[in-house]
C-alpha cells in the first residue's frame, strides 16, 4: 500500500512539533502544509471538523487529529522504526500516564506564564517549577524518559523547550538554575536530528506576538 502523508500543522505548535518528530524517528516521508489558523483551510475544516485544531494527520486520506493519538498512531503503523512506546502493558499504560501529565500539567502551566501577571503568574510559576520537579524524579537517572533511547513521553514533552526562553522572559526565572537535570534531559534530546528539526526556533518564538 501506498502511504501519503500529510501534515497541516502551525509552526509554533508544541503538538504539530509532536508529530514531526514522531514522523522523523520513523523516517517517515510526508508533505507538510502550514495553516493559517485566523483563516483555516477548507481542508483542515473538513479533515478536523470537530475540533478545527491542528496538528492533523492524513494518511492515505484518512484524518488523525489530537497529537498524542497520531503519534501512537504512528508508533503503531510504522514498526519497523524505533518503538516510542513499550510493548508491556503496564510500561505502556505508565508511558500513557506521564504524557497525560504533560498534557494536562505542564503545556498549560507554561501558557499561562506566557499570558497572566501579578499573583496568577507567581501562582503559575510555582506550579511549573513543582510539575517539572516531579518530571525530574519520574526521569531519575535515564537519559530519556523512554529509558535509552527517545519515547512517547520525551516526545510528548520536549517541544516545550522552544518556548523556555519566553516563558522565563516573562515570568523572570531560570530554569537552568532551578531545574538543571529537566534542561540536561532536553539538550540530550535536542542532540537527536528528529527533534532539533522539528522544534520551532527559540529566536523566532521569543519575537513571535500573540
Ligand atoms: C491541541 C492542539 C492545539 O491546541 C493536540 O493536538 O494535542 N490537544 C490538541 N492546536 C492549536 C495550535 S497550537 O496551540 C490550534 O490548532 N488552535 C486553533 C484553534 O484553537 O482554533
Amino acid at each position: 500500500m501506498a502511504n501519503e502523508v500529510v501534515l497541516l500543522g502551525f509552526w509554533p505548535s508544541p503538538f504539530v512539533a509532536r508529530v514531526k518528530i514522531a514522523l522523523a524517528e520513523k523516517g517517515v516521508q510526508y508533505e507538510y502544509k502550514e495553516e493559517d489558523l485566523e483563516n483555516k483551510s477548507s481542508l483542515l475544516l473538513q479533515m478536523n471538523p470537530i475540533h478545527k485544531k491542528v496538528p492533523v494527520l492524513i494518511h492515505n486520506g484518512k484524518p488523525l487529529s489530537e497529537s498524542l493519538i497520531v503519534v501512537q498512531y504512528i508508533d503503531e503503523v510504522w514498526k519497523d522504526g524505533p518503538p516510542l512506546l513499550p510493548s508491556d502493558p503496564y510500561l505502556r499504560s505508565q508511558a500513557m500516564f506521564w504524557a497525560d501529565f504533560v498534557d494536562k500539567k505542564i503545556y498549560p502551566v507554561g501558557w499561562k506564564l506566557w499570558t497572566t501577571k501579578a499573583e496568577e503568574q507567581d501562582a503559575a510559576k510555582k506550579e511549573f517549577l513543582e510539575n517539572t520537579g516531579l518530571l525530574e524524579e519520574e526521569l531519575k537517572d535515564k537519559p530519556f524518559f523512554g529509558g535509552e533511547n527517545l519515547g512517547f513521553v520525551d516526545v510528548a514533552l520536549v517541544p516545550i523547550y522552544s518556548w523556555l526562553p519566553v516563558y522565563e522572559k516573562f515570568a523572570n526565572f531560570s530554569l537552568v538554575v532551578e531545574r538543571p537535570k529537566f534542561i540536561e534531559w532536553a539538550k540530550r534530546c535536542m542532540e537527536k536530528e528528529s527533534v532539533s528539526k522539528s522544534l520551532p526556533d527559540q529566536q523566532k518564538l521569543n519575537d513571535f506576538k500573540l
